[in-house]
């Protein structure tokens, strides 16, 4: 037993393949980030540019954390290996504490501060007043986008009359002329270079309105209108996801965006007027 443990002292290859594992793991997860190996599809709103200069700047931050104490801690394992040598003790260092909580702190309330703008410019600040306004109702498993049509007004609302099958998915009040030219659709159609404004609501349990090319997502909550808003920039066609576990049906629940022109954004508008 004695002779054994005296054998294995001073052996520098556990040691030594620790840390080139260490050093390995660097350099691939680094790899995977260099090379873009899943690289996000183009922002289509300068909101999405700032979130993508957020995630950079975090990412510059946090891996170079991660780099350093990584390569660290496999110079400290070589370093300091078993030589034989008696173990020493230490009961910790306040001075080294105080450093290394104040830098974690500095970090994470100052990326915190910085990302602000980008995260809080789409919620927190009123839409430009010309803003397309589209309310968004969810419920499992499908969205529902409603127009305020020629009035400008939403109707009423009631969720006693909510009744799908009978055409009244959201349950606009009948009664009410500002809901008679409201236009109720499935997928979601907006003019570019112009500001948009969301209103989400949820009719059943919590969803998600999810768009990659905006970098916006915002969970829909049952009783509440959260207002979101945006301005994209390039025409297309976007897919729209729920990332809340809704449900069974959850993994079925998206729609689309479509991006257009002007035009063919008053068209959309006059085709559904008139099939409403
Ligand atoms: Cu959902």
């Amino acid at each position: 037993m004695v002779s054994s443990r005296l054998r294995s002292r001073g052996s520098a290859s556990p040691a030594l393949l620790l840390a080139i594992f260490l050093c390995l793991f660097v350099a691939v997860t680094v790899y995977v980030f260099v090379a873009q190996l899943y690289p996000a599809p183009p922002p289509i709103s300068q909101d999405a540019v700032l979130v993508d200069r957020q995630y950079d700047l975090t990412l510059y931050v946090t891996g170079s954390a991660f780099v350093l104490a990584q390569l660290g801690l496999a110079y400290a394992v070589l370093r300091f290996r078993d030589r034989g040598q008696r173990a020493s003790f230490l009961r910790g260092n306040i001075a080294l504490e105080v450093l290394w909580t104040s830098v974690t702190l500095l970090a994470f309330v100052g990326l915190g501060i910085l990302g602000r703008n980008a995260w809080a410019g789409v919620r927190f600040t009123p839409p430009a007043p010309d803003a397309v306004q589209v309310e968004v109702t969810t419920n499992q498993f499908i969205y529902t986008f409603r127009y305020p049509g020629a009035d400008g007004k939403f109707g009423r609302l009631d969720p006693s009359l909510v009744n799908a099958p009978a055409g009244n998915p959201l349950g606009i009040d009948p009664n009410d002329p500002a809901g008679r030219d409201d236009i109720v659709v499935s997928d979601l159609t907006v003019p570019v270079d112009r500001p948009v404004e969301l209103l989400l609501r949820s009719q059943d349990v919590i969803h998600n309105f999810f768009v990659r090319e905006l970098r916006l997502q915002q969970d829909t909550v049952p009783g509440m209108i959260i207002p979101v808003h945006f301005t994209p920039n390039r025409i297309g066609q976007y897919e729209i996801v729920c990332t809340q576990l809704c449900g069974l049906g959850h993994g079925t629940m998206h729609s689309h965006l479509n991006v257009v022109s002007q035009s063919d954004y008053d068209g959309f508008l006059k085709r559904q007027a008139l099939v409403q």
